[in-house]
C-alpha cells in the first residue's frame, strides 16, 4: 500500500513513523487511519525492537480525529469511525515492540488517545493535551475515558473530560501523562536514545514484560502474580537469556539476538 500521510524512516533497529498531514495540523481522517492499520498489521517486529510515532511539523503531533469528517456522520457511521481508531490505537498497544510517542505540539482529542495508547510518551514544551471531545457535542471516541483515568487516575481524568481543558507541557508531565518534557530541538533525539536503550536488551525479554504489564492490568493479584510467574519461567527456553546471563558473569556485554 502506498502512503500519502505516513512517512517511514528506519534507524538500524528503530523506526520512526510520523504522521504527516501538515493542512490539518495531523488530524486524523479515515485515510490515514487505514494506512495506519496496514502499517501496523505488516510491522516487522523482529527486524525492529521499538517504533517511535511522532507528528509532522513543529506544532502538532496530532490535533485530534478530523472534525470536517466526522461533521455529518449519523450515529452507525460514528460508532464505525470511533471503532475504527480504537482498533488502529489497540493494535499500538499490543504491538511486539515497545511504542514511543514524541509529542512534539498539540495531542488533543485523538492525538491524546494515539499518544496514551503507546507505551512511552515524551514531550516537547510546547506540546498541549487534551480531550475536548464534549465542546464537540461528543465523548473521546478513540478509547480516552478508558486510557486517560488508567494513566493519570480517575479524578483528574473526569476533570479533564469534562472541562475540555487542554493541558501544557508542565501540568502533563506532573500528572503523570508524560514522563519527561524537552525542547522541540531536544525531542528526537531524546526519543532516539530511549529506543536504543531498549533495543539493546533481549527483544523476547522486552516483548514479554510488555505483554504481562499489558495483560496483567485487568487480572487480580492472584492470577497476574502467576501469569508473571508463567511468562518468566518462558524467558529460561531463549539463547538470549542464557547468552545475557554468561555475558555478565564473564563480565562481558550480549549483543542479543531475539532467540
Ligand atoms: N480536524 C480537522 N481539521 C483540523 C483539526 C481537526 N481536529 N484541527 C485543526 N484543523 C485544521 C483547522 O481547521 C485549520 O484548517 P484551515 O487552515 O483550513 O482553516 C488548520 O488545521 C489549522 O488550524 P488552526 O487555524 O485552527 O490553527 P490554530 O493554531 O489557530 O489552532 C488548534 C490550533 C488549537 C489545534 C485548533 O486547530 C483546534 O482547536 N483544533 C481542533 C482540536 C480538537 O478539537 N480536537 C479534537 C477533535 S475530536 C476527536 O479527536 C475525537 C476523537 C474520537 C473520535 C471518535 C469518532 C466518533
Amino acid at each position: 500500500m502506498e502512503y500519502n500521510y505516513l512517512k517511514i524512516a528506519e534507524n538500524g533497529t528503530i523506526c520512526t513513523l510520523t504522521i504527516s498531514a501538515p493542512k490539518s495540523l495531523n488530524a486524523l481522517n479515515s485515510a490515514i487511519l487505514k494506512e495506519m492499520d496496514d502499517f501496523l498489521t505488516k510491522f516487522d517486529c523482529v527486524k525492529y525492537r521499538c517504533l517511535i510515532i511522532t507528528g509532522d511539523g513543529e506544532k502538532s503531533f496530532v490535533a485530534g480525529a478530523d472534525i470536517s469528517e466526522m461533521a455529518t456522520l449519523k450515529m452507525l457511521e460514528g460508532q464505525a469511525f470511533g471503532a475504527r481508531g480504537a482498533a488502529v490505537f489497540r493494535k499500538i498497544e499490543t504491538l511486539h515492540v515497545p511504542v514511543i510517542a514524541a509529542v512534539n505540539g498539540f495531542a488533543l482529542g485523538g492525538g491524546c488517545e494515539l499518544a496514551m495508547a503507546c507505551d512511552i510518551r515524551i514531550c516537547s514544551d510546547n506540546a498541549k493535551f487534551g480531550q475536548p471531545e464534549v465542546g464537540l457535542g461528543i465523548i473521546p471516541g478513540f478509547s480516552g475515558t478508558v486510557r486517560l483515568a488508567r494513566l493519570v487516575g480517575m479524578g483528574m481524568a473526569k476533570q479533564l473530560i469534562y472541562t475540555g481543558r487542554a493541558i501544557r507541557a508542565d501540568e502533563a508531565l506532573r500528572i503523570g501523562l508524560v514522563n519527561a518534557v524537552y525542547t522541540q530541538a531536544e525531542l528526537m533525539d531524546k526519543a532516539m536514545e530511549i529506543a536504543n536503550q531498549i533495543a539493546a536488551n533481549a527483544p523476547l525479554a522486552v516483548k514479554a514484560a510488555k505483554m504481562c504489564i499489558n495483560e496483567e492490568y485487568d487480572m487480580s493479584a492472584d492470577d497476574a502474580i502467576m501469569n508473571e510467574s508463567v511468562i518468566f519461567g518462558r524467558c529460561f527456553a531463549t539463547e538470549d537469556q542464557k547468552n545475557g546471563m554468561k555475558a555478565f558473569l564473564e563480565k562481558g556485554k550480549c549483543e542479543f539476538q531475539g532467540k
